[in-house]
């Protein structure tokens, strides 16, 4: 096989704050509202998947505030990330991982989202982790809000309802600029965009059954954040000339059932209401004309204040970045056999395999992904999760056997060199869980995802301690050859 991929290529892994630092009061941070999700180590596999069990209501969030019984909310201990990090980048460093990838938790640096200064304790762990990243020349890839914003924001203003959460949102960001912006090579204020619309507590924090007009809600928070992203955008422009900024979305890959023309039309929708609205505002800067049609047919109604579209059209992203996990079809066709996916169920395509959790495993999907990106936007684009979710076995000689792995991510990284054959500018692929964690769908431990084994389990039980899995070999071999050896 020839050598495709850029000497400079960014090959990487990433993780989550929330799903791995733990340590959740401590070092002065606040209570985040990822740390009230509850989790139940005794749920069957089909209770994991509920979504009774997995999003939150208002109850459970109430009892949530006071709850002490920590065993129950994995996000609250992760993988002890917080007080684990030196030993951690080492085995990175081992690795030969050119790029981390992971969220800096809003709650560690303004407890209460809305207090005077920020907390410089949490401020001098982000320097600490990150400088610890560039000792052992790794770059540092920062997501300014994966999932989890203080719950105090939530009480007291709404959330993302209300718009002081966007000052509060840049002056947040601002802080980041000027005391860790030497320290960060790419910047991505918001992960998964498009994740308001389908987890509305991980992407916009609202709880559903609070809501009277619920659809009109996630869009309005959804505007809110489309701003506080350009105002971020800007201030980062301002404040660290040549800085790169993204935009994410989760992308659903799409594909029509059938070549009958309104299955391929519903194709051409779905993909615009699930991925392209969100990248088309913050690459192209304005509301895209489809999105009226659907804001008519389903009666909502957004505020958009003065100014509020000059600030989205002045101020884009740098590139596009996505989560990649699976594939689905689109149809209009009533009673299409569904299977699971990220964040959503998908329709099921009879020529795909699934993973053990119902996603469908679609390599190729990535190459068309790429080749999508690239061709409407023309940014350099980013891979900013990819990785396949299993149950690992630990062995008692401390070897984790995970061909699976391997044969998914190896299958994935060879339609990355065709993408970037193809002539897309893919800059660089961090895997998503290089290190275990916690799942951020189905909160437990056990559906792994990492290259390093962490021995934890479900109800955040173990030694804690790293193991090397068979793919973290095969990884590391595959970055020293700058992805020549699959
Ligand atoms: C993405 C999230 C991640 C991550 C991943 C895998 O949507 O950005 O935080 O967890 O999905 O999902 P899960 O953990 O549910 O398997």
């Amino acid at each position: 096989m020839s050598d495709k991929f850029p000497k400079e290529f960014l090959w990487g892994g990433a993780m989550a704050a929330s799903q791995a630092d733990g340590a959740y009061d401590e070092g002065g941070k606040g209570l985040d509202t990822q740390d009230l999700r509850y989790f139940d180590a005794t749920w069957t596999r089909e209770e994991r998947a509920l979504q009774k069990n997995r999003r939150i209501n208002h109850e459970k969030f109430i009892k949530a505030l006071e709850d002490k019984d920590n065993e129950h909310y994995p996000f609250r201990w992760g993988i002890d990330f917080y007080h684990t990090y030196k030993e951690d980048i080492e085995l990175f460093s081992e690795l030969g991982i050119r790029i981390l990838r992971t969220s800096i938790n809003w709650a560690r640096i303004y407890p209460n989202g809305d207090d005077e200064a920020p907390n410089e304790e949490g401020i001098q762990w982000y320097i600490d982790l990150f400088s610890e990243c560039h000792r052992h020349g790794i770059k540092v890839f920062a997501t300014i809000l994966h999932y989890n914003i203080p719950v105090n924001l939530v009480l007291k203003y709404g959330g993302w309802k209300s718009r002081k959460t966007i000052d509060f949102y840049v002056r947040y960001a601002t802080t980041l600029f000027e005391r860790l912006g030497n320290l960060v090579d790419y910047w991505l204020p918001f992960n998964e965009f498009n994740a308001g619309r389908f987890n509305s507590y991980n992407g916009v924090c609202l709880i559903k059954d609070e809501e009277e007009d619920y659809d009109n809600a996630v869009f309005q928070c959804l505007h809110h954040q489309f701003i506080a992203n350009a105002l971020t955008i800007r201030k980062a422009h301002e404040l660290i000339p040549g800085s790169k900024v993204g935009g994410m979305i989760a992308r659903f890959t799409t594909y029509p059932a059938t070549c009958r023309p309104d299955d391929v039309m519903q194709m051409i929708l779905d993909d615009q209401y699930s991925n392209w609205f969100y990248l088309d505002v913050m690459a192209r800067g304005e509301y895209p004309a489809y999105m009226n049609r659907y804001f008519k047919q389903c009666g909502i109604h957004i505020k958009v204040e003065e100014g509020d579209l000059e600030i989205l059209k002045e101020n884009t992203i740098d590139f596009t970045a996505f989560s990649y996990y699976f594939s689905q079809v689109s149809t209009t066709s009533q009673g299409w056999e569904k299977t699971s996916g990220n964040l959503i169920m998908a329709n099921k395509n009879p020529y795909l395999e699934t993973s053990e959790w119902g996603w469908q495993k679609d390599p190729k999907g990535l190459r068309i992904t790429l080749n999508q990106i690239y061709d409407r936007y023309l940014l350099p684009v980013f891979i900013a999760e990819n990785g396949l979710g299993a149950i690992d076995a630990l062995e008692e000689d401390g070897s984790i056997h995970d061909p699976y792995r391997i044969d998914y991510l190896r299958s994935h990284i060879a339609e990355m060199r065709e993408a970037i054959e193809d002539g897309v500018d893919l800059i660089g692929y961090t895997m998503w869980g290089f290190i275990d964690l916690v799942s951020c769908g189905s909160m437990e431990m056990s559906k792994r995802y990492g290259v390093i084994y962490v021995d934890r389990d479900d109800r955040g039980k173990g030694s804690n301690r790293r193991y090397k899995k068979d793919s973290f070999y095969w990884y590391q071999k595959v970055i020293a050859s700058d992805g020549e050896e699959l």
